[in-house]
């Protein structure tokens, strides 16, 4: 390989090994997923999409074994044809659903194409507000969407309780009749409630109940968060690198009837999984990333095992000890506490730096977290008040409630010795010296 990339894969690899991931949308992957994306699979071009026509039976091994007549754009297939259906099957068991399109590149991608699939341009969505925890994509004027469809944002109540305003978002939709209504988060420690949603959703005639999971994927599939579709919505959107612990790339999932991808559909809500196959492709990507897609059947196979149901229970654990302690500690947490794998606190409230500072200097310690803004920020995003921090990487190293008081006291200590280099050296020495009992997965012994 090439000599300065060895390099710095090797420096990466030491970083992990001797760090924590305390990032609430990163973890780390198997060794069989790590594999799966780094396979012969990257040589190859597979536009459009594997048929399932002739399929009778839809367990692992028939899928796998099975030969279909392909309907993709290009010859030398039946491999690709395979693993993807594969993935599909998979997705749609782990989330109940209809149907699966595994080839988004990404969470922002998957999302764009669900957009373009529905929706008409000027059209309107409604979703939660980035300064209160939404995602870019759900409406912040910086993003290609936000420049074709037009967004309105709901918001929490208030920064105490952190609950959904969903009287403002009753309203909202009532007022603006938006063909998506949006739930999903990359910075609320909630849960949302898909119920009360739905009856709203319900009200709007024409109206796509939309849900992007990206961040609590892995709990759904693990059975400790509930499941939109259990409560009538119609698309789910997830990346699949955070509590879902594969690749990084995106998925989409839907409810309603599977038809050929290469005839256009009416546009209805039971045809959604037709319209978006074609959003996908060729509407807003070319050629699948089939590593990518390999090593995502990999992970969806991971998460149908029984031990992914402890993994996501112990996740939300740890974070609920975590944040206790950091309370103890006098973090101020928004919405005071978690009910999920993340953790939003209020670094500028609790001891007068932003965030930026307290990101770099626990980094400095070798545990990462990310500067956030927090709801109604007074300070700029990119020194924002606030921290965000969750436990789904900790918790894949084996880390359990036992360890959360001492990664709190660390970030605390980090703070506290942002200006003296020895007690920082100090401090990352014992972060070291913890982290490399904790192998990565892929240096596990299968
Ligand atoms: N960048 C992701 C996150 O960190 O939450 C959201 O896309």
């Amino acid at each position: 390989m090439d000599g300065s990339v060895k390099k710095l894969i090797a420096e990466e690899l030491e970083r992990q090994r001797h760090g924590f991931e305390l990032i609430p949308s990163e973890n780390y992957v198997s060794g069989g997923v790590l594999e799966a994306a780094g396979s012969i699979f990257t040589n190859k071009y597979s536009e459009g999409y594997p048929s399932f026509e002739g399929l009778t039976e839809w367990d692992d091994e028939k899928i796998a074994e099975t030969v279909l007549p392909s309907r993709r754009y290009y010859g030398g297939q039946e491999n690709t044809d395979r693993i993807e259906r594969l993935a599909i099957a998979r997705a749609c068991r782990m989330f109940k659903a209809d149907h699966a399109n595994v080839q988004p590149h990404s969470g922002a991608q998957a999302n764009n194409a669900v957009y373009n699939a529905w929706l008409e341009p000027g059209e309107t969505i409604l979703g939660m507000s980035l300064a209160h925890g939404g995602h870019l994509t759900h409406g912040s004027p910086v993003t290609l969407s936000a420049r074709i469809y037009n967004f309105v944002n709901y918001g929490i109540k208030d920064v105490e309780t952190g609950e959904i305003d969903y009287d403002e978002l009753e309203k909202m939709a009532l007022e603006h009749k938006p063909k998506i209504i949006l739930v999903g988060y990359s910075a609320y420690p909630r849960e949302f409630d898909y119920e009360r949603v739905a009856e709203i959703g319900a009200k709007v005639p024409g109206c796509l109940l939309m849900a992007d999971m990206a961040h609590v994927a892995g709990l759904i599939v693990g059975g400790v968060h509930k499941n939109p579709f259990d409560y009538g919505f119609h698309v789910i959107t997830t990346t699949t690198h955070k509590t879902l612990r594969g690749p990084r790339g995106g998925l989409i999932l839907s409810r309603g009837k599977v038809g050929n991808p290469l005839k256009k559909p009416e546009k209805t809500l039971e045809n959604i999984p037709t319209l978006i196959d074609r959003s996908v492709f060729p509407g807003t990507q070319g050629g699948p990333l089939m590593h990518v897609i390999a090593a995502k059947a990999v992970a969806f196979g991971e998460a149908l095992e029984p031990g992914f149901k402890q993994y996501a229970a112990q996740i939300v654990k740890n974070a609920a000890v975590l944040a206790d302690e950091m309370k103890q500690l006098g973090f101020k947490l928004i919405t005071g506490g978690t009910s999920n794998h993340l953790i939003l606190a209020d670094v500028q409230g609790s001891f007068g730096i932003d965030g930026k500072e307290a990101e770099t200097a626990i980094d400095r310690i070798g545990m990462s977290l990310n500067c956030n803004s927090i709801p109604n920020d007074t300070l700029p995003p990119f020194r924002p008040s606030g921290i965000r921090l969750g436990t789904p990487a900790l918790t894949t190293r084996g880390l359990t409630e036992k360890e959360m008081p001492q990664i709190a006291k660390w970030m605390k200590a980090a703070i506290e010795a942002r200006d003296d280099e020895p007690k920082l050296a100090t401090l990352k020495k014992e972060v070291e010296k913890m982290a490399v009992k904790y192998p990565l997965p892929s240096d596990r012994a299968e």
